[in-house]
């Protein structure tokens, strides 16, 4: 295990520990989680683990085999937003969230490994908190149900690290089971395990890094979330969630507002959509991913032409996976960089044809990835 040893390298001795966050990507329903609406996100085999020991005194050091040349100390007395900054202000922020929520958090130390490509919008950030939460409270013998740490890991990006995010990606790194999609309803925060396995009707999936450097705290994804807000509030209701007919939109004037209204309920829709497919009595057949991927490429367009938050490698891909035979395809994740989904019967031509359209246009090459529903957040050791 890679952090266990960056852990003797870095402090020697052994670690009391090592837990391991996943990252994720979303099976449908984008930008939706912030308007109180449906998610349905699953873990991938790929994320964050942290090796990590109790010890004496009020400070955490941390250090990160993708961030040699630091190592961070944190005074836990002494943290507020602001105070620590880049990599570190995610697992200082989860320490800081755990006080302010009014549990003691430990003196440690932390050396955390990836095997999460870092910008592919597959919640490098999320698996980050996650695996310091799950850390932090174990060492502390601290009883916080998960719910609550989905809470507090949020509360870290968005209060302490100071991106704008909504909580699919924590929810989905701490609450996911394996061979499941996580289905959250974002305004009641219920929860439920959606069989999720495409394998068995001989499709399977194709995660695409188009190598598009994403950015959630750029300032597009907090105007989406401000247009949202700002449609919401003309219509005098408390958030998108309200909607499910688009003829309640008519008094919407402005064409902008009006596109990014109709992604989010359509969004919505999909998502129940996916999850009747999934759930249907006869169980999922080759024509249920069929009418999934269909979904998928729908959702694309509708994030392409009425939310705008897709960049043009995430079109070019979406676009060469489907005519390579594809069930269907979306960009996945804030947007505006990142990657792909694809539902496939057959990988093979799929890595072909995106991988020769990225070529002809000279583009680096893409990354490919393939994803199964998998566990979330764990102890490892
Ligand atoms: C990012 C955010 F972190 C999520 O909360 C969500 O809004 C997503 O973008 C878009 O669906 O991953």
């Amino acid at each position: 295990m890679r952090a266990a040893s960056l852990f003797r390298e870095r402090f020697g001795g052994e670690p009391d520990g090592v837990w391991l966050a996943p990252g994720r990507a979303n099976l449908m329903g984008e930008h939706t989680d912030y308007n109180d609406g449906f998610v349905l996100p699953f873990a991938l085999g790929q994320g964050i683990t942290v090796a990590a020991a109790r010890r004496n005194g009020r400070r955490l050091t941390l250090c990160s085999r993708q961030e040699p040349a630091d190592v961070v100390e944190v005074d836990l007395d002494g943290l507020a937003p602001g105070r620590v900054t880049g990599w570190a202000a995610y697992p200082a922020g989860v320490a800081w969230a755990l006080a302010e929520a009014g549990h003691r958090v430990p003196g440690a130390c932390l050396a955390f490994d990836s095997d999460l490509p870092v910008g592919a919008g597959l919640s490098s950030s999320a698996a980050l908190e996650c695996a310091t939460a799950l850390a932090l409270t174990s060492l502390g013998g601290l009883d916080v149900p998960r719910a609550e740490l989905v809470t507090i890991a949020r509360r870290a990006e968005n209060e302490f690290a100071g991106v704008p995010t909504g909580i699919m990606d924590q929810s989905a790194s701490l609450l996911c089971r394996a061979g499941h999609a996580l289905l959250l309803d974002c305004r009641s925060l219920e929860t439920s395990q959606v069989p999720f396995d495409p394998a068995a009707a001989d499709a399977g999936l194709l995660l695409i890094n188009t190598r598009a450097r994403h950015e959630l705290a750029d300032g597009e994804y907090g105007q989406r979330r401000a247009e949202c807000e700002e449609a919401a509030r003309r219509l005098g209701i408390p958030s998108l969630r309200s909607l499910t007919d688009l003829a309640d939109t008519d008094s919407l004037t402005d064409p902008v507002l009006r596109r990014r209204v109709r992604h989010v309920v359509t969004d919505n829709q999909r998502v129940l959509e996916v999850v009747a497919l999934l759930r249907a009595p006869s169980g999922p057949s080759a024509d249920t991913f069929r009418e999934i991927g269909r979904l998928l490429t729908q959702a694309h367009a509708s994030l392409r032409d009425d939310f705008e938050v897709s960049w043009p490698e995430a079109d070019v891909a979406v676009a060469a996976a489907v005519d390579a035979g594809a069930l269907g395809a979306r960009m996945i994740g804030g947007g505006f960089g990142g990657s792909v989904l694809v539902l496939v019967t057959e990988t093979t031509p799929v890595r072909a044809a995106v991988s020769e359209e990225f070529a002809r246009r000279s583009w680096a090459g893409p990354g490919f990835l393939d994803a199964a529903a998998s566990a979330g957040a764990r102890r490892m050791a």
